[in-house]
Parts: C-alpha cells; structure tokens; sequence
C-alpha cells in the first residue's frame, strides 16, 4: 500500500494505559460508537462522540470517542453505527515497555562498524561495515579510523550534530526516567551493572572521539562517501571512500555538549571514561573560544550527501557551556551561559540544527543554578512555550501541537521534541495537563493520525511498511527493519515520489509509505531518540 486511505476511527494502534483518559478520534458522519473487547466480542461500553475539531492541517472533519471508562485490561476495537472499525489496541497498566525497547534496538540496528547477528539481530543480521579509514579532504595524505558509530538515517552518513542530539535525547531520558530503563539486558554488551541505554549511547560516542581533530579540538562536521549509494545496497556492499568533511563550529558545539552531558553520567560506572569524555569536551571547548566567529558548514563541492547545514552556532555554544557549567561547576563555564543566553537563538528548540533547548534544560536541571535571574527567566519561557503547546493542541483536530507550517520534512521529530519539551514542563512544574498533552503526541505517532497509521515500523496495527532505509530495501526480509520512526507528512512535496501522488493534500497527509519517498518517509536516529523519551516517560510512575 502506498497511499493511505483515510479510516474512519483512529486509536492509538498500540494503546492506552488503564486509568489514562482514552480517546479515539473519528470521522465519518456516524456518532454513535461501541467498544468492543476483540477477544470475546463483547460490547463493553456505547457513547457519542462529540465534535473536535473542523481541522485545516489534516483536511478533516474531526470527533471524538471518549471510553475512559473502560478500564479492563485487554484487546479491544471500537466500532461506529455506520459499520466503520478501528485497529485492535490494548488497554494495560504499562502498555508502551515493548515500543520502548524497540525503539531503543533500534539504534542497535544502525550499528555501523560490527556484524549484526543472531538472536540480537533475528531476520534482519547483515557483515560489519565501513571498515576502512577515511580521508580527510583537503589532506589526501591523512587516512584516518572511521569506523562504528551508528548510520545517520536511510543512509550510512555518520553526521556529528545529528549524531549528538540523538545521544543527548537518550542520556536525558535515562537522567529523567532511570525506572524505566531498569532490569533492560539485551545487548551483546549486556553484563547486567550499565543499563543498556548506557552500552548503546557509548557506541556511538565512542565513534564520536573519532571525529575531534587531534591537537585542535574541533570536530569533523561529517563522515561520509561522495554522494549517497543505491537505495538496495546493504551497508557491508557500500564501499565507496569515506571522506571526513571539515570541521565545523555548529560540530564542535554539539560535542562539547554531548561529552561533557556523558562525563557525568557515566561517571558513576566507569570513571576513567567520564574522564575521557570531559577531556574530550573540554578540548572542544578550547576549540570554540579560539573559534569565536566562524561560518556555517557548506558541503564541499565534491560532497552531495546530507548537509545538515547550520548557520547559527551560539545554540550549539550555550548547550555546550550549560553542559560543561552542569558536569564541572566551574564559574568560566556558568559565565559564558549568561553571555550566550543573551543572544537571541531559539532557547526552546531541540532540532536538529537548533540546540539551545538542551542547553536551558542543562541548566534548568543544575541545582547549582537555582536562584539565578537567567534560571528564573528559562524557567518561564519554558512553561509559557509548553502553554502554547497545549494551546495549539487543544485546537487541533488530532489534538496535537502542530500547525499546518509544520508538517515539514521530518515533522514527527517535531511531534515528539514538543512532547519531550511539554514532559520537561511538567518535570519543572509538576502540572499533569503538560504530561496530558505530550501522551496525546504519543496517540499521534502510533496512529490516531488522519492517516491512520503507525510511524514506527513494527508497532501497531497498521505500520509503516516501506520506510525510505537502504537495510530494509536491500535485505530480502518482508518486514521492515523494526523500532524505525519514520519522517512523517511534509507539505513541502521534497520527492518526485510525493510530487507526482500527493498534489493538493492537506498538509498532514502529505505522507507517502513508499521506499521512494525520502522527504515523508525516511528514518532516523534522532527521530527515534525523542520517542524514546517519551514512551519511558510513560512507563514510568510519576508522582505529582
Ligand atoms: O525550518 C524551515 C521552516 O522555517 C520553513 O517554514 C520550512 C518550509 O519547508 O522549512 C524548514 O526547513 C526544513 C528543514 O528541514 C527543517 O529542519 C527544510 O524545508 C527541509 O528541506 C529540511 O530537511 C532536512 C533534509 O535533510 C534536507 O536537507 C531535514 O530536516 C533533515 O532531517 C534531512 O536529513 C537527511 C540528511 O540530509 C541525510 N540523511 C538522511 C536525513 C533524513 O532525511
Ligand atoms: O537516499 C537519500 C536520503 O538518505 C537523503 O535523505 C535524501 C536527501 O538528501 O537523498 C536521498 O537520495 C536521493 C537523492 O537525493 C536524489 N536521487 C535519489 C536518491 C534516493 O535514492
Ligand atoms: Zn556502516
Ligand atoms: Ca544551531
């Protein structure tokens, strides 16, 4: 299937916790609607839905089923008068732990560097890959160790930025929600004292040291081939050189952040390694203050793989600083966060290309920093932000915080950065309604969506099928490989696939699930990183 046709009651595919409110979105003309439990066929509840929304971004005229009654665990679908019927979900007291740990093996299988095998890896092993050392351009003569890490995406880049904020989101969900990574072994690292979140994010950062240039500190913007490879080849059969792109201010940034993010919170486990990541960062460090006005990182013209160009590094700069202030304590640090926070970057963002969130949440998490004007002052703007975003969802259709200008490229990383941004909300302010509102952008991603289906590969009902991901298409397995998010709607029609199929859709289902379409339905790592923030913050007992 490659276009998706729209169905007329949409649940998440996954489920519902039991004493969460429970919603299914509708659209058809019919209001009346049961709940059925899928197992006996026992109608267990009748309501009317009751109008939402005529909502511009999904093109949609939406209602709402509200069972929150039902409490029973157990498999259920929901059927209106008019004979339309949802996808099966689940009511349980803890229904997202399988779609946590899938999303997070999912970075497993974007190993790059090692053999994926066996049990680990089930249908979808494939050899090592990207085994040799790469080129530094400009330098033909410097051959350096490329190897490991995780592949960026569909592809196998290995972009440092990119690379950064999908750690960053790991680390801050396993130093907010330690529970729910608990008793999690399953790794071929596994040896039961580092929870496997930890193992995993250490691939990556172990990668990560490769790219800092010696003796400068700066960090190689990216390691890629020239241009991208054929959509069927696996990654053991792409080799083609890998080209160490120059070093970039925006680069530099994310891994003083990220390292000194990882001093701390692996010191308590192996100190000889928080010392290497602190050293690490410091250096990078040195790097940026030797380096105070530099200009955004352009592809070489040689180079035609992913840019991930970035203009603007004083976000990178503050995340670095608030880091280094929150690991070290040292004044330097905290004075170069005062500094920076008075430029005008977004400080609520946690894209991509746009750091400065975790920079204030660095800083917002320091007790050290309490009582601050400047901690007062994040503070604020990081509730007024999440207000906005509940505003914004409380007139949406699908009750999320979307609107029609940002159904953009990769627009489910924004769906879960605003759920990651509402659940730092309700960790500063201990107000429910934020952690409400970010379950809601849960509901979206495993669809209860206008397109009724479920972004991440594996899970739900009706997944995605096709993503936009070289192992997937070249491997021969059916399945997808699974615990992949993929990209989401992009009005913005970026593929000749979704130009010539998807004229004129609203913007939330500019969404096509055909491997052809890179721009809806590609995968990354740093779309499946807030996921898992948010899903572990689900499964885990807050107390207000
Ligand atoms: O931020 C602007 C927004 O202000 C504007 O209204 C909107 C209109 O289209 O565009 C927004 O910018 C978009 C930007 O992503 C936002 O992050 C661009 O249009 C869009 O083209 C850009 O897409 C990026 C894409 O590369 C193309 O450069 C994606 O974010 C980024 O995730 C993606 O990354 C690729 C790598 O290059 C290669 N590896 C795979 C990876 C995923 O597709
Ligand atoms: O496969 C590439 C994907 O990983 C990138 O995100 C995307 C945008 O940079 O580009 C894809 O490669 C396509 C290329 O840009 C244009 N020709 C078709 C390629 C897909 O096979
Ligand atoms: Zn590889
Ligand atoms: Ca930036």
């Amino acid at each position: 299937m490659s276009e998706q046709q729209v169905r007329a009651i949409t649940v998440d595919q996954i489920g519902y916790s039991t004493y969460m409110k429970k919603i299914a979105l509708l659209t058809g003309t019919e209001h009346s609607f049961r709940v059925v439990n899928a197992e006996t066929g026992a109608v267990v509840f009748k309501g009317e839905s009751a109008a939402v929304a005529d909502d511009k971004a999904s093109g949609a005229r939406v209602h709402a089923a509200d069972f929150s009654a039902v409490t029973a665990t157990g498999q259920y679908f929901l059927e209106a008068g008019d004979g339309a019927v949802s996808a099966t979900f689940v009511i349980a007291d803890k229904p997202y732990q399988e779609l946590q740990k899938g999303l997070l093996k999912a970075f497993y299988y974007y190993r790059c560097g090692a053999e994926l095998s066996g049990d680990y890896a089930g249908p979808w092993g494939h050899a090592a890959c990207h085994l040799a050392e790469g080129t530094v351009i400009g330098q033909p003569e410097l051959k350096l160790d490329s190897s490991g890490g995780w592949h960026d995406a569909g592809d196998y880049g290995k972009y440092s930025g990119p690379g950064a904020k999908a750690v960053a989101d790991l680390l801050l969900a396993y130093e907010l929600y330690p529970a729910a990574f608990a008793g999690d072994f399953t790794l071929p690292e596994s040896e039961g004292m580092m929870p496997d979140v930890l193992l995993e994010c250490k691939v990556e950062l172990d990668f990560l040291f490769k790219m800092q240039e010696a003796g400068s500190g700066g960090v190689y913007h990216k390691l890629t081939t020239l241009n991208f490879p054929g959509l069927d080849v696996m990654p053991e059969d792409d080799t083609s050189e890998l080209f160490f792109s120059p070093v970039s201010a925006a680069a530099t940034g994310d891994f003083a952040g990220v390292m000194a993010m990882a001093a701390r919170i692996y010191k308590p486990f192996d100190e000889s390694y928080a010392d290497r990541c602190l050293e690490a960062a410091c250096a990078a460090w040195q790097w940026l203050e030797q380096h105070p006005q530099e200009p955004g990182f352009k592809n070489p013209p040689q180079i035609t793989t992913g840019e991930y160009g970035d203009a603007e590094d004083h976000d990178e700069r503050f995340w670095a600083a608030a880091e280094l202030y929150r690991t070290t304590g040292e004044e330097v640090y905290h004075k170069a966060v005062q500094k920076l926070s008075r430029l005008p970057f977004p400080k609520f963002s946690l894209g991509w290309a746009d750091m400065g969130g975790y920079g204030t949440l660095a800083y917002l998490l320091n007790v050290e920093a309490q009582g601050e004007a400047l901690y007062a002052s994040l503070k604020e703007g990081l509730l007024a932000e999440a207000e906005q975003l509940v505003q914004v969802s409380q007139s949406d259709g699908y009750l999320i915080s979307l609107r029609e200008e940002d159904y953009i490229w990769g627009s489910n990383m924004l769906v879960m950065n605003n759920a990651m941004l509402l659940l730092a909300a309700e960790h500063f302010s201990g107000d429910a309604r934020y952690a409400d509102c970010a379950l809601d952008h849960l509901h979206y991603l495993l669809g209860r969506n206008v397109l009724d289906i479920s972004y991440v590969t594996g899970f739900g009902d009706r997944p995605v099928l096709h993503p936009h991901h070289r192992p997937s298409v070249g491997d021969h397995v059916e399945a997808p490989v699974p615990g992949l998010v993929s990209g989401g709607p992009d009005r913005g029609l970026h593929d000749e696939y979704v130009l010539q199929h998807l004229q004129g859709k609203p913007a939330a289902q500019c969404f096509a699930d055909h491997e052809l379409s890179y721009s809806t339905n590609e995968v990354t790592i740093y779309w499946n990183s807030p996921a898992v923030l948010v899903a572990a913050r689900f499964n885990t007992q807050v107390n207000h």
